[in-house]
């Protein structure tokens, strides 16, 4: 049985024209024309994507907080009360003490729930987010029916730097998140979830980070060089029942694909080890030489050979998108990922 694929149009509804990068506006890189390069190389290989379910706002609500939901519905059209131009930025964070303190301006709200400043909500964000989430609890779905152990959702915006209560790095829900969960609510005891995207997955660690039904698994650059900086170092284990069910596998800049493999064999030796009823894979191909802002790397043909040694482990793998800038090879190499499933 092929591979299914999801994906559901609105997902391109959301494109926030700039973004704030050292010092200047400059184009968002998490534009819609990397959903398109994605779609036009898995239907050269034959793929067909499928319109997701819609599962209501249920699973969402089990991962993100409600008031975070309700910023995050409500949050441009306040910024345009406000008498803003263009799409809704924080400028101001609460560094120290975190009160959950209640706002009553869109500048403090956006900054409670948010950590950065290049991730804007415009017009159709909302929109976007939640048909992204629907597509990632349909691909979860869509494992074990008609023997199908493998599945794609073609999540765009990404999900892996979203918390439970805020947003950033281009996330505002968490997919991967809200798929753990899902199978979960499904039956399944353990799941474990993967991330192999340049940047580390901050939002899925803190969501996670004191269960031991959700593992988190991260290979990544190393945040003392790279965003997002404040999570994602080696020391950061889980706490509570959590403790020992997050593992971290910071990277130097320039790691090609021989340092990578080893320690992504020890990443899937602690899968294997962990014994999921389900494997969650973040993907992200922003790890290829050729990304406009990251800095590994890996080739196409290296993901071929990533997806075969996570295919090996023969677990119920649903795939779901992350990051990856580079339009004229992401598609290459998300389709070499998959071809091995
Ligand atoms: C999901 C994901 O890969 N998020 C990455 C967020 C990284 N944001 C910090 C780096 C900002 C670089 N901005 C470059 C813009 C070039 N047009
Ligand atoms: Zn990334």
């Amino acid at each position: 049985m092929a591979l299914p694929i999801f994906f559901d149009p609105a997902q391109r509804a959301h494109n926030p024209p700039t973004e704030l990068h050292n010092g200047g506006f400059v184009p968002y890189a998490e534009h819609v024309g990397r959903v398109d390069a994605l779609m036009s190389a898995l239907e050269a290989k034959g793929f067909t994507p499928q319109m997701p379910h819609d599962y209501g706002m249920a699973p969402i609500c089990a991962v993100h907080d409600d008031d975070y939901l309700a910023f995050l519905q409500s949050a441009y059209d306040r910024w345009k009360a406000a008498g803003r131009d263009g799409d809704a930025s924080g400028y101001a964070w609460p560094v120290v003490g975190r009160r959950p303190l209640k706002l009553n301006r869109i500048d403090g709200d956006i900054g409670q729930y948010s950590f950065d400043a290049a991730t804007p909500i415009a017009k159709e964000t909302w929109g976007s987010a939640y048909a992204n989430a629907q597509t990632a609890l349909a691909a979860v779905d869509a494992l074990g029916q008609d023997d199908i152990h493998a599945a794609l959702a073609l999540c765009r915006p990404p999900g892996h730097h979203a918390g439970a209560n805020y947003l950033g790095g281009y996330c505002y829900l968490n997919n991967v998140a809200i798929a753990a969960q899902h199978a979960l609510s499904q039956g399944a005891e353990k799941v474990v979830i993967l991330d192999v995207d340049y940047h580390h997955g901050n939002g899925t660690q803190d969501i996670f980070y004191a269960r031991d039904d959700v593992d988190f698994i991260s290979l990544h650059a190393d945040p003392r060089t790279d965003y997002p900086f404040f999570w994602g170092h080696g020391d950061e284990m889980g706490e509570g029942a959590g403790l020992g069910h997050n593992h971290n596998f910071p990277l130097p800049r320039g790691t090609d694909w021989s340092a990578y493999q080893s320690v992504l064999r020890s990443a899937v030796n602690l899968v294997q080890a962990a014994q999921p009823d389900m494997l969650l894979i973040s993907f992200g191909a922003d790890t290829l030489s050729s990304d406009p802002i990251s800095q590994l790397a890996l080739t196409t043909d290296d993901f071929g050979q990533m997806g075969a040694m996570i295919a090996a482990l023969k677990l119920p793998t649903a795939i779901i998108m992350e990051g990856g800038y580079a339009v004229d090879d992401i598609g290459t190499a998300l389709s070499n990922f998959v071809a091995v499933f």
